[in-house]
């Protein structure tokens, strides 16, 4: 239902875990930077959001444990993630941390909420298993880098002869290359380059 009406298995299973004292994560997501493939979207009556995870609890998680934190709402927010929410240096009072018992699921928004990680503050270990999925035309992963590769999405063929900003345009669709596809940049006068800086 979050992702419309076909949904696939993007990437995953991914573990998180850590013992007392473990450090947290920036929190991320709301949009910043725009990606459509985990976007959320009002329309029809209808509202639908690009990617979802599924984050499987393999242990309690009581109140001030740390571990998953997110901003409830912050998908539809028309404003940029306040410095100190990203931070939590001043949350303003906005990042909530679930608490939930082994065996309990959580679904949350991708990159369209904002969404981070405190802190483990806990004894008990934390252990997560996290599983990623996407609406059915949509990637945010791909199980292999190859795959992006011009030569094996278009194949050999199509694109011998291609130069380097003509193949920039031909990567297969993901955002997990590793840094693989470079953005291209029209300057003034129409000419096109690669931004090598990104
Ligand atoms: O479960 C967590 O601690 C955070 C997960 C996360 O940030 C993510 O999946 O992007």
């Amino acid at each position: 239902m979050m992702c419309g009406k076909r949904f696939r298995l993007d990437h995953g299973p991914l573990i998180i875990s850590g013992v007392e004292g473990t450090e947290g994560l920036t929190l991320h997501g709301q949009g910043e930077p725009h990606n459509p493939c985990v976007a959320y979207h009002q329309q029809n009556d209808t509202t639908y959001c690009g990617g979802v995870t599924v984050s499987w609890q393999l242990s309690d998680v009581n109140q001030g444990d740390g571990g998953f934190v997110c901003v409830p709402g912050s998908h539809k927010s028309r404003q940029r993630m306040p410095a100190g929410v990203r931070t939590c240096d001043n949350d303003l009072g906005l990042v909530t941390q679930p608490v939930m018992k082994a065996g309990d699921v959580l679904f949350f928004m991708g990159g369209a909420q904002t969404h981070g990680t405190h802190p483990w503050q806990s004894q008990t270990p934390r252990r997560s298993v996290l599983i990623k999925y996407a609406s059915q035309s949509s990637v945010r992963g791909v199980p292999s880098k190859d795959l992006y590769k011009p030569e094996v999405w278009w194949g050999e063929d199509l694109v011998a002869d291609m130069t380097e900003e003509q193949r920039a345009v031909m990567y297969g669709p993901g955002v997990h290359h590793g840094g693989l596809v470079k953005p291209l940049m029209v300057e003034e006068d129409g000419t096109v380059r690669i931004d090598h800086c990104d």
